[in-house]
């Protein structure tokens, strides 16, 4: 009797689900190809672990693991040295001359042990993302469930990337996010393979990193935010540990400055580099300078908390302002380790052409000189490129051929389908809508080198999701935006042309939102996924 109570127990409490083939789970994004073996493998506190290789960055992937199955299962499982054994062992190895690709992985579940092999660790941490799809979705609890044993079923997976790129971006400038909340954001994209997180640092409303040459640009700068809030900015410290927790789930940080224009709040810290704009009146927030006991500025901006875009531009005349940029770019760099720089560029509006084009070609020879390369919004393609810049198309069909035509490489963006701040539907309380509505049908059925006439595949980089933050305030609301649309992003950046199909997409989502229900994930319950 105790026996049925446990097992009713076991079954309300935390749900029983049917064991689903290998080929019939909702893995997202979908791999190469799926075999099912039709039996099933059984994490037990016994299951132990091996590796083999030894790549800097392997533990992440394995310590990874062990920390998942620990929160969920609480088995601590060991570690072996034993790189013979096969039996009840999960098997982690780097094989550089296995011709996987990189990112890529080979996940083989048999009845008595599992093999993940890859070429690189990112591989090995791609591979126990998956692996972690096809568990009980207990898994995502969070906590112990008293679960003996954890069933997997088997098979082979061979799986590996269509892109390098694979980005998200966060709009800290509009409003901040704390480290915590870009800690949280972190983990939930490396779920779905998304391998490079744009930091948007600094706009009009904000200047949100901390550069010592040049204080008061986040004490002045970085006090305010869109709507009047307080702001926030990281100190060059908290930088650092994002960046590093974000190398523990294999993403790289691409920081961003905008420049020329989105600068208000550089002008509201320093007036030197004002060429004589004024903030719209829609939002303006007076500095006290005195109260925060530094120096009057008849020549700086009042801070700006409205949603307008456009308006502000660096002087770009003056020998400081370029100073200013070599300061900036400089110590970002340092606390970099990626090989980017985002340095804008988009919607410099009250900017002059002929300023606007030898400034971007300053900017991105001062990245180059800092050992970065250069990326930029279209626009950026006005000026003359490097091969080794990015542009990121977002609205202009002809800026993106010509940064192509330049050698230039091309990051997709289209705000028509992959901005995540765009209304799902005119019933949407969050978000903005100039560019479209963008429904999760929308945001999945689109084809990056078929978007713009004349860029072929071999030119584009990869996918990035913008979530502009100007209507977006906390964790809730962003995440309410970002899901379910950032996993079609991932399939798209992941997953082949030709394995890429809506209603597949659709069944697989369905199953994730109920993961995202265990794991307390707010997302938009669209009237599509049904
Ligand atoms: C346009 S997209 C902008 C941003 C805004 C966004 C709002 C781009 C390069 N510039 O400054 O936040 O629209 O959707």
């Amino acid at each position: 009797l105790l026996l049925i109570i446990n097992i009713i127990f076991v079954n309300v409490a935390y749900g029983s689900e049917p064991i689903v083939n290998l080929d019939q789970h909702a893995i997202i994004p979908q791999p190469r190809s799926v075999i099912g073996k039709g039996g099933t493998f059984q994490i037990d506190n016994k299951t132990k672990i091996v590796v083999d290789g030894n790549e800097e960055r392997i533990d992440y992937a394995v310590g990874f693991f062990q920390q998942l199955i620990k929160r969920s299962t609480g088995f601590t499982l060991q570690r072996s040295s034993d790189k013979r054994a096969r039996n009840n062992v999960i098997y982690f190895k780097i094989d550089a001359s296995s011709g996987i690709p990189v990112d890529g992985y080979t996940l083989d579940i048999d009845d008595n042990h599992i093999n993940i092999i890859a070429s690189t660790s990112s591989g090995l941490f791609n591979g126990v993302q998956t692996l972690r799809q096809i568990m009980p979705s207990d898994i995502e609890r969070g906590k112990t469930s008293g679960k003996k044993k954890w069933v997997i079923p088997t098979g082979t997976i061979e799986d590996a990337p269509e892109y390098g790129y694979r980005g998200a971006m966060l709009d800290v400038a509009r409003h901040f996010f704390s480290v915590e909340d870009v800690k949280h954001f972190i983990d939930q994209i490396a779920k779905y393979k998304i391998n490079k997180l744009h930091l948007h640092l600094s706009d009009d409303q904000g200047w949100r990193i901390e550069i010592k040459s040049w204080p008061l640009l986040t004490t002045v700068g970085g006090a305010t935010a869109v709507g009047g809030g307080k702001g926030g900015f990281y100190t060059q410290e908290e930088y650092k540990d994002i960046v590093a927790y974000a190398q523990t789930r294999f993403i790289t940080i691409i920081p961003e400055i905008d420049m020329p224009g989105h600068t208000n709040s550089a002008l509201a810290a320093y007036g030197i580099l004002n060429p004589g704009i004024t903030v719209p009146e829609d939002g303006i927030q007076k500095v006290d300078r005195r109260a925060m006991g530094i120096k009057d500025d008849e020549d700086a901006t009042h801070l700006y908390t409205g949603m307008k875009v456009g308006f502000s531009t660096l002087d770009t005349k003056k020998d400081i302002t370029y100073q200013f940029v070599e300061d900036v770019i400089r110590e970002l760099s340092a606390i970099t380790p990626g090989p980017y720089i985002h340095i804008g560029g988009d919607e410099s509006h009250v900017t002059n052409m002929e300023d606007y084009i030898p400034f971007i070609e300053r900017a991105q020879h001062i990245v180059g000189k800092f050992g970065k390369k250069t990326i930029g919004w279209d626009e950026v393609a006005h000026a003359r490129l490097e091969p080794s810049s990015v542009a990121q198309y977002w609205a202009k069909s002809e800026n993106a051929r010509k940064a192509a035509d330049q050698g230039a490489q091309i990051l997709m963006s289209p705000s028509t389908n992959a901005y995540l701040d765009m209304q799902y539907d005119t019933t949407t309380q969050l978000g903005l809508h100039w560019a479209a509505y963008i429904e999760i049908d929308d945001a999945y059925n689109w084809e990056p080198t078929t978007l713009v006439e004349g860029i072929s595949k071999e030119q584009i980089i990869g996918v990035e999701a913008p979530l502009w933050t100007e209507t977006i305030t906390n964790r809730e609301e962003l995440e309410y935006m970002v899901f379910p649309r950032i996993t079609a992003i991932a399939e798209i950046g992941w997953t082949k042309t030709s394995l890429r199909n809506w209603e597949s997409y659709k069944t697989r989502l369905i199953q994730h939102t109920k993961r995202w229900d265990i794991m307390g994930i707010n997302y938009y319950k669209s009237p599509r996924l049904q």
